[in-house]
């Protein structure tokens, strides 16, 4: 038994085990779902399949959310294997280091484009092909972060995209609602990882969150996870187009 029994889905943005969509995975197989994990490029490859074996999941193979040819090939291998699907966790982001750091006004375009690409749109780009395997509802959540709300030092485009995604949420969940599928965001605290560690000064951010949340600390990606069970299972079956702070309460005094 378990909030997520009976429960099947789809995982992207596992890079190593201090991801939050593995803290995210470990807390949907400890109740009970199944878990399929996608990998970008054989560097991940690597990292990523003794992860998916720890936890009883499957790899769906190579996903470069860039291209949609890879998105659609991961899709067509978890159709082949569930038919179906309950839930996708989306927790991708990237920006050019060079620009997490400096001013926002001297973003280039290319990176704008790149960042907007892989940090926003992927999230549609899985909206589309997820909704086809959600054929009785269905639930997806993304990861964003406070720089969407203020400005946040050095998150610069980031922060752009994570509020163009917070909106994307908003209109996926108006469209996919009559399927009853569900789409919420989680607004992490910061979090020390790999796409994190690209950000200028993030030990600094992470000791004024410590000093400033409510909390007086920083979240855990085990934290996360478990908030994050609320969205992927039924409990939040009357809940859509929510973005929910899982950041030690630092958004009411920020
Ligand atoms: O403080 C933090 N760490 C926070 C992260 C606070 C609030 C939100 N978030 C968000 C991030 O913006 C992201 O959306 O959480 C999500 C997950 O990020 P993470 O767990 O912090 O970072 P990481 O473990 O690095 O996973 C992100 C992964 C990539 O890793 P790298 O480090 O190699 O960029 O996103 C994936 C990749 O696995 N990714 C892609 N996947 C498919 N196609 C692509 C791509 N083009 N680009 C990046």
């Amino acid at each position: 038994s378990g909030l997520m029994q009976g429960k099947r889905g789809v995982i992207l943005g596992v890079a190593n085990n201090r991801s939050i969509a593995y803290g995210i995975a470990k807390a949907c197989r400890a109740q009970g779902a199944e878990i399929a994990l996608t990998y970008q490029g054989d560097a991940l490859k690597k990292r990523v399949e003794p992860l998916a074996a720890e936890l009883g999941g499957l790899v769906l193979g190579h996903c470069d959310v860039t291209d949609g040819a890879t998105i659609d090939a991961v899709f067509d291998v978890v159709k082949e294997k569930w038919g179906k699907i309950d839930f996708v966790v989306h927790a991708i982001a990237f920006a050019d280091k060079d620009e997490l750091d400096g001013r926002y006004v001297d973003t280039s375009p290319e990176n704008f484009s790149k960042s907007m690409l892989i940090s926003c749109y992927s999230l549609t780009a899985i909206a589309q092909r997820a909704e086809k395997l959600m054929t009785d509802g269905g639930s997806i959540i993304t990861l964003t972060y406070y720089g969407a709300e203020k400005w946040m030092p050095h998150y610069n485009v980031m922060g752009v995209a994570k509020a163009a995604l917070e909106a994307s949420v908003r209109y996926l969940a108006a469209d996919l609602g009559e399927k009853n599928i569900r789409v919420n965001a989680i607004s992490a605290g910061p979090i020390k990882t790999l796409a994190a560690s690209g950000i200028g000064d993030f030990r600094y951010i992470l000791k004024w969150n410590e000093y400033n949340a409510p909390l007086r600390r920083t979240v855990t990606i085990e934290e996360v996870g478990d908030s994050a069970l609320y969205f992927l299972s039924d409990l939040s079956r009357g809940v859509t187009g929510e973005v929910h702070h899982v950041d030690s309460g630092y958004h009411v005094v920020g």
